[in-house]
C-alpha cells in the first residue's frame, strides 16, 4: 500500500518531508513518475489532478486536498465513487487569511492608495478621516475561514455581518442566510468580502446584479475563488464607479493571462494565489490523521458533503 502524492513538482519535496515521518514504512508515490502500480495506491493527496485519473486505483480509499478548497477536485466529472474527500482545516491557513482580508480591508479603509499617490506627487494633503463604526463590512462566507476573519474585524469595531447557507449564531456578527437573506446583506455591506466555496450553487455570485445590490462606492475582496467573480461585470462596475476598487487574489485563469486589464487596472490591487498557502508540515498531521483513522474504522475529520462540494 502506497500514499500518492499529485502536485507541481516544486511543492513535491516538501510534502514526501512533512508525511514522510507520519507514516513510516508508506512509500510515497510521486504522480505519474513514481506511480508504477495503481493498485497500491491507498490514499491520494492532490492540487489539480488531471480529470479522470483518480478513477485508475481501485484500491483508493481517500482523497485528501491540499488546500482548504475542494473545487480543484469536484471539477472532475469522474471520481471514484464513495471514496472519501477531506479538506484541510488549519491554523496557518486561517490565520494567514484573516491577515490579508485585514490587510485589505484597512489598506482601502485608510485611503493607502491616496496617500501613495500623494506621496509619489510629494503632496502634504489630509484626506478626510475614515469612519470604522459607519463602514460595514459583509463577509460572504462564515465557515472556517469567514468566521475568523470576521471575528477579527468585529474586534476593530467595523459592523461585519456574514451570509451563509445556514443562519449562525456568533457573538458580534449580523447573520444573514440563503436566497433570501443575500439581498438585505449587499444592502447594508460597504465592503464585500468573498470567502465562498466555489460550487455550482456560488459560481459567478459577483455579478452585475449582486455589484448593483451593494451601496454605490463599494469595495470588493476577492480570496476565495476567480469563478466566484464574472469579471466583465466587476470591470463595468469599477467603470461606473458603482464599485470604488478590489482586491483580488484568485482568478478565472491562473497564472492571470498577461494581457488581463487586471494587471494595470488602477483601482485593483492583487496578488497571485498567495493570500494562504497551505504549509505541509502543518497540515500533514490531519491527513495522516485520517489515514490511522481508516485503519481503525473509525469516523474521519474534515470530510467533505460531496453533494454540497464543500
Ligand atoms: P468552509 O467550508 O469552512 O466555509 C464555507 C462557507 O460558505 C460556509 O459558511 C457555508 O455556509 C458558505 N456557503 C457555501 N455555499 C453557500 C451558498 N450556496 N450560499 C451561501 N453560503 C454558502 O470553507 P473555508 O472557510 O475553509 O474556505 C472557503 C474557501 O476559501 C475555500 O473553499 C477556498 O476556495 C478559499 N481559499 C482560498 C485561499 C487563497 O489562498 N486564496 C486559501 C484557502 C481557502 P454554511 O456555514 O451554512 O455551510
Ligand atoms: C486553498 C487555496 O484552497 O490555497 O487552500 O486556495
Amino acid at each position: 500500500m502506497a500514499l500518492m502524492i499529485t502536485c507541481a513538482p516544486a511543492r513535491l519535496a516538501a510534502w514526501k518531508e512533512a508525511l514522510g515521518p507520519l507514516l513510516p514504512g508508506v512509500p510515497l508515490r510521486a504522480y505519474p513518475q513514481e506511480v508504477a502500480d495503481p493498485a497500491e495506491i491507498r490514499w491520494a493527496v492532490v492540487w489539480n489532478h488531471p480529470l479522470g485519473d483518480l478513477r485508475r486505483y481501485p484500491n483508493l480509499e481517500l482523497v485528501a486536498s491540499m488546500g482548504a478548497g475542494v473545487d480543484h477536485i469536484f471539477r472532475d466529472p469522474d471520481l471514484p465513487p464513495g471514496v472519501p474527500i477531506m479538506r484541510l482545516v488549519d491554523r496557518l491557513l486561517t490565520t494567514a487569511m484573516s491577515e490579508y482580508v485585514l490587510l485589505a480591508v484597512l489598506r482601502h479603509h485608510r485611503q493607502d492608495a491616496g496617500y501613495r499617490a500623494q506621496q509619489a506627487a510629494r503632496l502634504w494633503r489630509e484626506l478626510p478621516a475614515p469612519d470604522t463604526e459607519a463602514t460595514r463590512i459583509g463577509i460572504l462566507g462564515l465557515g472556517v475561514l469567514g468566521t475568523d476573519a470576521a471575528a477579527k474585524l468585529a474586534a476593530l469595531k467595523f459592523p461585519v455581518a456574514g451570509w451563509s447557507r445556514r443562519a449562525k449564531s456568533l457573538p458580534g456578527i449580523e447573520s444573514f442566510a440563503g436566497e433570501a437573506g443575500l439581498a438585505p446583506f449587499l444592502a447594508r455591506t460597504d465592503i464585500l468580502v468573498c470567502l465562498l466555496p466555489l460550487t455550482p450553487a456560488t459560481r459567478g455570485i459577483v455579478n452585475a446584479r449582486t455589484l448593483g445590490a451593494l451601496p454605490r462606492g463599494a469595495y470588493v475582496i476577492n480570496a476565495a475563488r476567480g469563478g466566484h467573480v464574472v469579471d466583465a461585470d466587476l470591470l463595468a462596475a469599477l467603470e461606473s464607479g458603482q464599485i470604488s476598487g478590489a482586491t483580488l487574489d484568485v482568478f478565472n485563469q491562473e497564472p492571470l493571462p498577461p494581457d488581463s486589464p487586471y494587471w494595470s487596472h488602477p483601482r485593483v490591487v492583487m496578488t497571485p494565489h498567495t493570500a494562504s498557502i497551505t504549509v505541509p508540515r502543518s497540515v500533514a498531521p490531519q491527513i495522516a490523521e485520517n489515514i490511522g483513522r481508516l485503519a481503525r474504522g473509525q469516523p474521519l475529520i474534515n470530510l467533505v458533503d460531496s453533494a454540497a462540494g464543500y
